[in-house]
């Protein structure tokens, strides 16, 4: 198929001849003339069709076309100031490549469940549109800051044996007969990795089999993983802090206007971020007046509380050891926390988890039993430590959660085209 056309929201210049392909959003009518809204990947665009310029029939059935009809059109660009945009199109031709059915059915005013049920046409939206625009452009930046900053990108299994991060969220899944289950996190793969090429990590999903319904949980995610040889705690909270607010800023630089068009009070988060320990962000919690037990993990209304004492980022770090899975490394000052740290953002609460992990064989091995856990089942992690263990530590970013937190949606389901939850697995 000939592709020279271009897209509306290059269409500007007065006089040029231009080729547009697209989807008809409406039409109206005005006697002799019609009003074509116009949509494309790159926006709207008015296209004016006049009976005398065009075959009647023609005319007849472009004035008949129900919304989502898909057409090309050539015309010359004409400003007008009375146009959505300030240029429409005088259409000297139109084909119809597909009329579409009359019963479209998003229209203003339906329900966010009708939406749901149709997610795989309510994307079709401007705002959606946009959304998913910016969600592009923000996995592009994270590789391409991995790339620049010398990661290499290292695929991982997503069918798994063994828990990762503890086994309450697992999907099980019958392969040839065995159990396995559905990866929670790609991370001992990555750690794998390091042995080969020291700086890696994988953007792909995980799933868990979250059973509450939140704001903030999907059962199959984007996970942004690294994992990084010769590295301890404060090197990968360095880390962190910098991919995070380097892409954001320049998400900010290339998709702003968007941005803004969703979230007016988006402002990318400056450098450094607040770090804390567990125990000073109970301390912090305690003096509002919000009771956490030494020992429980942090919930979502307190990762809230917190953001908003701090005011902005802030890393929470040295969790308590039985808060955290296994494979992390206990504080050799203090055996009972762990050299692990959660990012938790405003709007969103924890964005990123991460620390360092066990080296030691024997370590790894005591944590494995201590926890319940069949030492055969993680014989080929045990490896990476039999066979020169390196200092090391990763972390896990959830990518729809970020775009909570930029976007300010009031629900992560709208920040990836089509959401899994426990209540929502179509279309
Ligand atoms: O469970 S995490 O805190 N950590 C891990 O999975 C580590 N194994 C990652 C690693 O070190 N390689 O999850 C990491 C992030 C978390 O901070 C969230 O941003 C996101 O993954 N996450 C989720 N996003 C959406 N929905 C759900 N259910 C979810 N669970 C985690």
């Amino acid at each position: 198929m000939e592709k020279d056309y271009i897209r509306a929201a290059f269409s500007k210049n007065e006089g040029e001849k231009v080729r547009l392909a697209g989807w008809v959003n409406t039409v109206a009518s005005l006697g002799k003339l019609l009003f074509i809204n116009l949509r494309d990947s790159s926006g709207l665009i008015q296209v004016v069709v006049k009976k005398d310029k065009i075959n009647s029939v023609d005319f007849d059935e472009i004035k008949e076309l129900g919304r989502e009809s898909s057409i090309l059109v050539e015309g010359e660009v004409r400003k007008d100031k009375r146009a959505p945009g300030g240029v429409e199109i005088l259409a000297q031709k139109v084909t119809i490549a597909s009329s579409s059915s009359k019963d479209f059915p998003i229209r203003k005013g339906v329900s966010s469940k009708v939406l749901g049920n149709y997610r795989h046409l309510s994307i079709r939206s401007r705002k959606f549109s946009k959304l998913l625009l910016i969600r592009s452009e923000l996995l592009r930046l994270f590789r391409d800051w991995l790339i620049r900053n010398d990661f290499k990108e290292f695929s991982c299994p997503t069918l798994i044996t063994a828990a990762c991060e503890g086994g309450a969220t697992l999907f099980e899944l019958n392969y040839f007969g065995k159990k396995a289950y559905l990866t929670q996190s790609s991370q001992f793969y990555l750690e794998a990795g390091i042995f080969s090429l020291e700086k890696v990590f994988t953007l792909q999903p995980s799933f868990r089999a979250e059973k509450s319904k939140t704001r903030r949980h999907l059962t199959e995610f984007w996970h942004l993983e690294v994992e990084e040889a010769w590295c301890d705690l404060n090197g990968i909270i360095n880390l962190e802090e910098d991919i995070v607010a380097d892409v954001l800023k320049e998400l900010d630089l290339k998709m702003g206007q968007e941005i803004r068009s969703i979230n007016p009070n988006f402002s990318p988060p400056e450098k450094p971020f607040k770090k804390i320990t567990y125990d000073e962000a109970i301390a912090l919690l305690s003096r509002e007046g919000i009771k956490v037990e030494w020992g429980s993990d942090l919930g979502a209304d307190e990762e809230k509380a917190l953001v908003n004492i701090v005011g902005g980022p802030v890393f929470v770090t040295h969790f308590p050891k039985k808060t955290r899975a296994f494979y992390h490394k206990p504080d050799p000052q203090r055996d009972e926390v762990v050299l692990s740290n959660d990012l938790l953002f405003p709007k969103v609460g924890e964005i990123i988890g991460g620390g360092e992990r066990i080296s030691d064989y024997n370590v790894l091995l005591k944590r494995i039993k201590e926890e319940g856990y069949s030492p055969k089942d993680y014989s080929w992690y045990l490896d990476l430590r039999k066979y020169g263990s390196v200092p090391h530590a990763g972390f896990g970013l959830g990518i729809e959660r970020v775009l909570v937190y930029v976007l300010d949606l009031p629900n992560i389901k709208f920040a990836i085209p089509f959401p899994r939850t426990i209540s929502r697995i179509y279309p």
